[in-house]
């Protein structure tokens, strides 16, 4: 029977090295015959990626509320691609999801936008298998080349962002310590992955969010 794909997210800061950690785990998966997809939120090719580029860019100005809303949906348009994807045996990598989406509405301090109301609108999207969380030190992340170009970008709010994902963490999450050099994170994330394979994780069917 085919085995369906793993769902593998990569999650953390600005800067924690998580595009280089999964270019790194796509090249070692194709090697395998895993048949990955690198997959990226948001993912700024659609109508509502350009939306949320123009205003992570500064372009424009929106609503808290609605930009939350805005890239949960940008999730949502996806989520039938990527249950069949799944379901037809091909591993997902992506960089960021709805985690991303809670740590950072979380970090504005919103009055009346709890967990619960930042929940809501990622209900039955389809739940990683394993959730890499690269844990860097707000200090460091920042002394990392680029930092500052776009919208959240700055040293308190990544610290705040820092703090949520730590309290988000949850089942199916492996830390990473990410300040390490970037061939250690790699073999880290690589026995994460084994671990996964040979689990039977992979064996009962995709996984619904927050249901
Ligand atoms: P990068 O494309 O450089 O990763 O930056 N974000 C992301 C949110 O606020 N909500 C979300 O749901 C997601 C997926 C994190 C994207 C920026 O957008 C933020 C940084």
């Amino acid at each position: 029977m085919l085995q369906r794909g793993a769902f593998i997210l990569f999650e953390g800061i600005d800067r924690s090295g998580k595009t280089t950690q999964c270019n790194k785990l796509v090249e070692c998966l194709q090697k395998s015959e895993r048949k990955p997809e690198h997959w990226r939120f948001p993912d700024r090719s659609t109508e509502l990626g350009k939306v949320i580029n123009n205003f992570l860019s500064s372009k424009v100005e929106l609503d808290d509320a609605a930009v939350h809303l805005v890239f949960a949906a940008n999730r949502r348009e996806k989520c039938k691609d990527m249950f069949n994807k799944l379901n037809s045996g091909i591993s997902l990598v992506v960089d960021r999801y709805s985690y991303s989406g809670m740590a950072y509405t979380l970090a504005k301090d919103i009055p009346d936008m709890d967990q619960q109301w930042c929940m809501m609108p990622e209900r039955g999207l389809p739940e990683p298998d394993l959730v890499l969380y690269m844990r860097v030190s707000p200090e460091v992340a920042a002394s990392r080349g680029g930092y500052g170009e776009e919208r959240y970008e700055k040293a308190e709010f990544q610290k705040k962002v820092a703090a949520n994902f730590d309290m988000l963490k949850g089942k199916n999450w492996v830390e990473i310590d990410a300040g390490q050099p970037i061939q250690k994170i790699h073999d880290e994330v690589m026995k994460a992955v084994d671990d996964l394979y040979s689990s039977s994780r992979l064996s009962g069917p995709v996984g619904k969010l927050y249901t």
